[in-house]
């Protein structure tokens, strides 16, 4: 998928501050965040979206939120927590077309978002 950001990031093709990777999930700083803490988990296997799950892709959604939560724990956000949300298409205002979770922290987060 060369055309695609999110790719050109797992390939190390463009820089990105990258603060979590195993063998199926990079999570890195989101370039515009929206929150004190804004990380993108993304799984390296190129899925769009939602939509292009496959049922051999199901570990993938446990692998990142698992990741999540290493992080989370890591960063020292055991108690106050974290947000992790997906935007999926275009009523939800996905603009990448590489499925991705934003994981925001570090403040208190309004509910229902916009
Ligand atoms: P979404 O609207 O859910 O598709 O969110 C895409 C997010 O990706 C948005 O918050 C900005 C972020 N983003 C886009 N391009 C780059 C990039 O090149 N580097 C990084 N770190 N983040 C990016």
């Amino acid at each position: 998928m060369q055309e695609c950001i999110f790719c050109k990031i797992i390939n190390r093709e463009i820089p990105a501050d990258i603060v979590y990777e195993d063998d199926h999930i990079l999570a890195f700083k989101d370039i515009q965040p929206a929150a004190p803490i804004h990380l993108l988990f993304i799984p390296k296997k190129h899925i769009p979206t939602f939509f292009d799950l496959e049922p051999e892709d199901s570990h993938i959604i446990g692998d990142l939120q698992r990741a999540a939560a290493t992080v989370a724990r890591e960063m020292g956000l055991k108690e106050r927590g974290f947000r992790l949300v997906s935007n999926c298409m275009k009523d939800a205002g996905q603009l990448v077309f590489h499925m991705h979770y934003h994981f925001l922290a570090g403040r208190p987060l309004q509910w229902p978002p916009g």
